[in-house]
């Protein structure tokens, strides 16, 4: 047999990559916080165009809580104390809270 013979492997292995883990922003329904200031914070931080605020904040103010965005744990975790901060700032309760995805 010829000494010089090339081997083609037969498997490849690739080296597994983890998928970056999701975020939920969550938002809650609270007795005190305006509509109309949720909405508002959900268009300045998240950039969430006003008719579709509006639906999250009624979806939250009628079933408790509402998802705002899925994004990753980096941004999820800014925009909520963005938000928070501003509710705090003008005195309000508004809860936002991140979740990971299931
Ligand atoms: N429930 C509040 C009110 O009636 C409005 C509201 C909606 C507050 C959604 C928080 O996440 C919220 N003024």
């Amino acid at each position: 047999m010829s000494e010089n013979t090339t081997t083609t492997p037969k498997t490849v292995t690739r080296p597994k990559l983890e998928k970056p883990k999701l975020y939920k922003v969550i938002l809650y329904n609270d007795d005190y916080t305006p509509r109309e200031f949720v909405t508002l914070v959900l268009r300045a931080v998240f950039r969430i165009a006003e008719e579709t605020g509006y639906r999250i904040m009624m979806t939250a103010h009628k079933l408790g809580s509402c998802v705002v965005v899925v994004c990753s744990k980096e941004i999820a975790e800014t925009k909520v104390t963005e938000a928070m901060d501003l509710a705090k700032e003008a005195g309000f309760p508004m809860l936002m809270k991140t979740e990971p995805e299931d």
